[in-house]
């Protein structure tokens, strides 16, 4: 047994799509926490258009804090518990546009606006008004200046290279970190010009985490490569590439030495399975896939690139879909208390959860003890996969039907390891694990895989 196994510090995130803030600062000091989650995306904390739908939040009238998920007061309230409980807040940040609607209204928050008019904050000269497609709506992705001046989807889009526009951009932020946030989710920072980003991002406090979300595609001309010199970027490559391995069974290792091609450098690239936007669209493997999941999950948790963030949702048959709300519009509370997964199957609106998925935290356990141990070579067998943290642990994994076994090689210790996955060790201490069990012996470990499974050992799973 070895009780004292170097641990590093958290760094994987999780994103709580459109859960209410007194819900967040839950989850962080009964399950976040404890499970060793450095920090929570939250969905946009200002006030948008006044709808049901969950993409309400993209769509701002004021940069007051009260919306669909809680008032300012809960905002705050959630900032410092979360921050007691050894979890960073990242806000998402929606500073490329306001509403997409034509007609005149009033936000939740009871503030009024129009497409181009947002009283205090915004006029007309304000906004982009490209003139460049019909209707001022973004229409050739292949134009930089289309996707940056023109309108997505509709939504009034602002300036973003004005000194006034820029200025109250940077006082909601600053509001936010007054709170205690610890950076931002920057949406649609495709759709702003990096110089634009990175002049408010220099206006902001050093040390203010910022995460762009630039949708990669090899056929358009804006890059993510264009926003890693102020922050990290969400690397839509990742699942991109992991997704088809695990539907087809067939494994090919990354570039283990040095940069990943179409891929921005480690340190800079913030990795994830799926979001509330691919779970909707491109993503191959969601909640839906239960098993699998779990499997995208692991490796993804396993691996030596970037930061990964695990994403929790909702289920939902129609894209649109808001989460479950009270008679007032503001979203349900919801509780992962007792949630394990993932389920069989889900009903329309119930939290999918994953934070609370055995498996998730097991994997957590694992990264913590891998460290900055590189990854090693890996090793395929049929539909298994398996590789190495050099001497810190190894993962592996079967998308087949069929129960595989699979021989990694290891430099672990020769001994009894718990696999970390299906229930670790039953005490830290302990001699007994909750679920299997692996040997190592003579520099090999063979997994026994049941049909779509992961297992994994670490140094600190050794019984
Ligand atoms: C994002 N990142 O770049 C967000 O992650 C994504 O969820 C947002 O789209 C988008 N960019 C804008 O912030 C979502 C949703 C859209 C929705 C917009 C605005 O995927 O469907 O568009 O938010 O709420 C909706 C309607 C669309 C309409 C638009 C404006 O679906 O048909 O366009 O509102 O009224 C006329
Ligand atoms: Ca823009």
């Amino acid at each position: 047994p070895t009780p004292s196994v170097e641990r590093a510090a958290p760094d994987a995130g999780i994103q709580l799509f459109q859960l209410p803030w007194s819900s967040i600062a839950e989850e962080c000091e009964t399950r976040l926490g404890p499970a060793g989650f450095a920090w929570v995306l939250t969905s946009p904390p200002n006030e948008s258009i006044a709808r049901e739908e969950w993409w309400a939040s993209y769509q701002p009238v004021s940069y007051g804090l009260n919306s669909r998920l809680g008032t300012r007061d809960e905002f705050a309230d959630m900032v410092k518990r979360c921050d007691a409980a050894g979890v960073a807040v990242i806000a998402d940040a929606v500073i490329n546009h306001m509403t997409g609607q034509d007609a005149a209204g009033t936000g939740f928050a009871g503030t009024p606006y129009a497409h181009d008019e947002y009283p205090g904050l915004y006029g007309p000269d304000d906004f982009h008004h490209c003139g460049l497609t019909p209707g001022d709506d973004i229409v050739d992705y292949t134009s930089r200046e289309q996707v940056q001046t023109c309108e997505l989807v509709n939504l009034a889009d602002l300036d973003t290279s004005g000194e006034q526009v820029q200025r109250t951009i940077v006082a909601y932020l600053d509001d936010l970190l007054s709170l205690g946030v610890a950076g931002f989710r920057i949406d649609a920072a495709k759709h702003m010009a990096a110089d634009d980003v990175a002049a408010i991002v220099g206006r902001l406090p050093e040390g203010t985490r910022i995460m762009s979300e630039v949708i990669r595609s090899a056929r358009e001309p804006v890059q993510p490569e264009e926003y890693t010199g102020f922050g990290e970027v969400f690397e839509f490559s990742y699942a991109r590439d992991l997704d088809p391995q695990l539907e087809s069974g067939v494994f090919a290792d990354p570039e283990l030495e040095g940069d990943r091609p179409a891929h921005v450098p480690a340190d800079r690239a913030v990795v994830f399975i799926d979001n509330h936007d691919t779970e909707r669209g491109e993503a191959d493997i969601t909640y839906r896939d239960g098993r699998l999941y779990v499997i995208a999950n692991a490796l993804m948790l396993a691996d030596d690139y970037g930061t990964p963030v695990v994403y929790s949702g909702y289920a939902f048959s129609d894209r649109d879909s808001g989460a479950p709300a009270e008679a007032d519009g503001t979203v349900s509370p919801a509780s992962c208390a007792d949630a394990g997964g993932p389920a069989e199957s889900y009903a329309d609106g119930e939290r999918t959860c994953v934070q609370a998925w055995p498996a998730i935290a097991g994997m957590l356990e694992f990264r913590a003890v891998a460290g900055a141990a590189p990854r090693l070579e890996g090793v395929s067998d049929g539909d298994a996969y398996g590789f190495e943290r050099e001497g810190r642990g190894v993962v592996a994994v079967n998308v087949g039907d069929e129960t595989q076994t699979l021989a990694v090689p290891t430099t672990l210790p020769s001994g009894q390891y718990c696999d970390v996955v299906s229930g670790g060790k039953d005490a830290i201490d302990g001699e007994g694990c909750r679920g299997a069990a692996y040997t190592v012996d003579g520099g090999v470990v063979r997994f026994e895989l049941a049909p779509q499974t992961a297992a994994a050992i670490h140094l600190g799973s050794r019984r």
